[in-house]
């Protein structure tokens, strides 16, 4: 059996380089298989008689019937390393992380169980035959729901991503920390959120009209409570009851949680008891010790409530090496919290010169835009990095840029510290000639 590696897509000419360092113009990707054909490498052809006879020798999966299918189905052994990363295994008592696996994952959809998860006081048991959500504060008549009333209310459903605000703390840090996309940036995820929309019980409740603020509480020991400007409250926020279609998992706010789109994680509040209307915010804990940082200029970085546009590659990334020159896909994610992503910009030298990326439709308002950019790997060192702007005109910053703006840290912080919020710049990743891929500062 013959494994070809003819190298049709440089030596054919049939791609058409948008940049430089082999990036290839994204319509390389419009399924043109004969342009394509051996240009992966790993492609392999058959024998000289044609013969198909391998690939079709019964394995020991072939030849007996396999096990009955369990009622909550668990991914297949060999894809056992698709796991979160657990920041506290022991459960010591203090806040436990667990991190997605962005480079082991495609799409825009987190899977409920690989959907990232902060905790601060652990994962409460709530029975939701006993679980309350009071709205009260300036409401012309407070009430009480039930699970069970919620569960007759009018559904919504939508796309969004949650995004942590200490997420990708670690590239505050003055030197690259090597680690995989799941360290860097794994305090983010994407779900299908099911439930009913916050206005639609304030319009049940009534508003008092010097209601500005509301808070929202969570059931849980931490009890974490946050401020948000009642505005958002009548637009978009949701009291979310499922999570890509099942039920929400414990970790991630079971039976109830405040969905807040595109405003940073901890604002949505998980196990939710309480929405309060207030004249102003009001400076709980949270908002005024934790989620406030100083800036170079001495001011507080303080309600800051939205995630800026963002975007980092996937794949190649560390741990996903390259075995061999040739052609590759390179696949990421983009975000913003202020509406759709408009354009992804891909780079192979370091910002030198970039390639307009192809985004996987949907391409839907503050949620995950998988973008996609064809790439001809030539076999000497490279530097790959993404850069996203948002339709609301806002552009990923460089980390140059970010760093003037925002600080570094002067020293190395351990992955999870929470010291600065909101990173947001380019991310690099270098590829050396044999294909190995590190985080790179470019
Ligand atoms: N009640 C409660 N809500 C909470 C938290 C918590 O510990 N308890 N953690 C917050 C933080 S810091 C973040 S980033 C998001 C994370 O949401 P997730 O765990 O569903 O990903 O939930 C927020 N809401
Ligand atoms: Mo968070």
């Amino acid at each position: 059996m013959a494994r070809s590696t003819t190298n049709t897509a440089t030596s054919g000419n049939k791609f058409e380089q948008v940049a430089g360092n082999g990036l290839l113009h994204r319509r390389a990707l419009l399924g043109r298989g004969v342009a394509f054909a051996g240009a992966f490498g790993a492609g392999v052809g058959l024998n000289a008689t044609g013969a198909a006879a391998d690939p079709l020798t019964e394995a020991p999966w072939g030849q007996q019937p396999g096990d009955p299918v369990p009622a909550y189905q668990r991914p297949s052994k060999f894809a056992k390393n698709v796991v979160r990363t657990l920041s506290n295994p022991n459960f010591e008592p203090r806040t436990s992380q667990s991190r997605t696996p962005h480079q082991l994952l495609d799409g825009m959809i987190t899977p409920s169980g690989l959907f990232f998860t902060i905790v601060h006081d652990g994962v409460p048991e709530i029975d939701p035959a006993v679980h309350q959500l009071l709205v009260h504060g300036l409401v012309k008549q407070p009430l009480i729901f039930s699970y069970e009333a919620l569960l007759r209310h009018p559904m919504t459903s939508r796309i969004a991503f949650i995004e942590c605000g200490g997420n990708s703390a670690g590239l505050f840090s003055p030197k690259p920390l090597q680690t995989d996309v799941q360290g860097l940036h794994g305090l983010v995820s994407c779900a299908e959120w099911t439930g009913v929309k916050l206005s639609t019980l304030l319009d049940e409740t009534g508003i008092d009209p010097k209601a500005k603020w509301f808070t929202a509480e969570g059931a849980d020991a931490a009890h974490v409570m946050r401020s948000t400007p009642l505005a958002k409250g009548l637009d978009d926020a949701m009291i979310v009851l499922y999570q890509n279609g099942e039920p929400l998992m414990p970790g991630n706010g079971y039976p109830m949680r405040l969905l807040l789109p595109g405003y940073e994680g901890n604002m949505n509040i998980k196990y939710v008891r309480r929405i309060k209307l207030l004249p102003k915010p009001a400076m709980s804990y949270w908002e005024s010790q934790v989620y406030t940082e100083p800036l170079p200029s001495g001011k507080a970085y303080q309600f800051y409530f939205v995630n800026e546009v963002k975007s980092f590659i996937t794949s190649p990334s560390p741990g996903r090496d390259l075995h061999e020159p040739g052609f590759y896909e390179i696949s990421g994610i983009a975000y913003s919290g202020k509406g759709r992503i408009s354009k992804v910009l891909v780079s192979a030298d370091g910002g030198k010169s970039w390639g307009e990326a192809a985004l996987q439709q949907p391409v839907l308002s503050m949620a995950f835009t998988r973008f996609r950019m064809p790439w001809q790997w030539s076999g000497g060192p490279a530097m790959l990095q993404s850069r996203a702007w948002d339709e609301d005109g806002n552009a990923q910053p460089t980390r140059a840029q970010f760093v003037a703006a925002r600080g570094e840290l002067p020293s190395v912080p351990p992955l999870l510290a929470f010291e600065n919020h909101h990173f947001n710049a380019v991310t690099s990743w270098a590829v050396d000639q044999k294909g190995q891929v590190t985080h790179a500062y470019a």
